[in-house]
């Protein structure tokens, strides 16, 4: 009763950057169970066992009477085979699961991929780093070569084939969503600048700056961008990118008051 009384009196955990409170004082909104999950990177086949567990488990939360949010850190595009089926799964899911509240996070994949829709010259990169398998996955071969011209047909031929309602999908997507004491963002924060301050380029991106040091940025920060060997889960930063695209699992959490639970999806198709 002391500890409800005390959390109802100051909810939040410690806004010092100094002080990095202990996973039990790190909260959930009340009566809400939060979900999140790292890169997807066109796993159609994780992505569909993580959303069954998640509709049974919102079962459970319904009974409880906890709303149920969901929230995907971002890279659904990608290295893996199946892009386009991510991406139209993804988009219904708030059509077919009205009871769940769905939040879909912009990557630095998204970005890539939504640049090199406007300047293909510049953003070349896409293309080594999976670019050329989400375009198969819409029926566009990869340019030729990386001349200006080769380059411009292959940008043609995937602007025709992108749905409008998958571009207008991208497009939507915030680059962070804050609930209770959590901040779920694709790749971190640099420490040391106040959240309303940060720049979408450090939280699309960052890596180093924001992993290496313990730092309390007056939230938990949950993210997925940087490939660790097992979810991390500690009370600063939960890291959820265990590289689905390269045969390991996707990984989630399952946040509900001040408790947490890691969610595990293995890789189904021979690797
Ligand atoms: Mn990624």
């Amino acid at each position: 009763m002391l500890s409800f009384l005390k959390r109802f009196l100051s909810p939040s955990a410690s806004a010092d950057p100094a002080t990095i409170p202990e996973s039990h004082q790190v909260y959930a909104p009340r009566k809400t169970t939060l979900y999140a999950f790292g890169d997807i990177h066109g796993q159609i086949r994780q992505l569909q066992q993580a959303i069954d567990s998640i509709v049974k488990y919102a079962e459970d939360d319904r009974s409880a009477h906890y709303r149920s949010k969901v929230v995907f850190l971002g890279d659904y595009v990608d290295r893996g085979e199946d892009s386009r089926a991510v991406l139209d799964g993804l988009m219904r899911l708030p059509t077919i699961h009205p009871q769940i509240d769905w939040i879909f996070l912009a990557g630095n994949h998204e970005v890539v991929m939504q640049g090199f829709l406007t300047a293909p010259q510049d953003h070349l990169l896409w293309l080594e780093y999976g670019g050329c398998e989400t375009l198969a996955s819409y029926g566009v071969a990869p340019p030729a070569s990386n001349a200006h011209r080769d380059l411009m047909v292959a940008r043609d031929a995937f602007a025709r084939a992108l749905p409008p309602a998958h571009l207008a999908f991208l497009q939507s997507m915030p680059i962070r969503h804050l609930a209770g004491d959590y901040l779920f963002v694709h790749a971190g924060l640099r420490p040391g600048i106040p959240l309303d301050r940060q720049s979408q380029e450090d939280m699309q991106w960052i890596r180093g700056d924001f992993l290496e040091q313990p730092y309390w940025h007056g939230k938990c920060v949950v993210h997925g961008h940087t490939i660790e060997a097992q979810p991390t889960v500690l009370p600063w930063r939960i890291g959820l990118d265990t590289g689905a695209y390269s045969g390991s699992p996707l990984s989630g959490i399952r946040l509900r008051d001040n408790q947490r639970e890691v969610l595990s999806f293995p890789c189904l198709r021979p690797f």
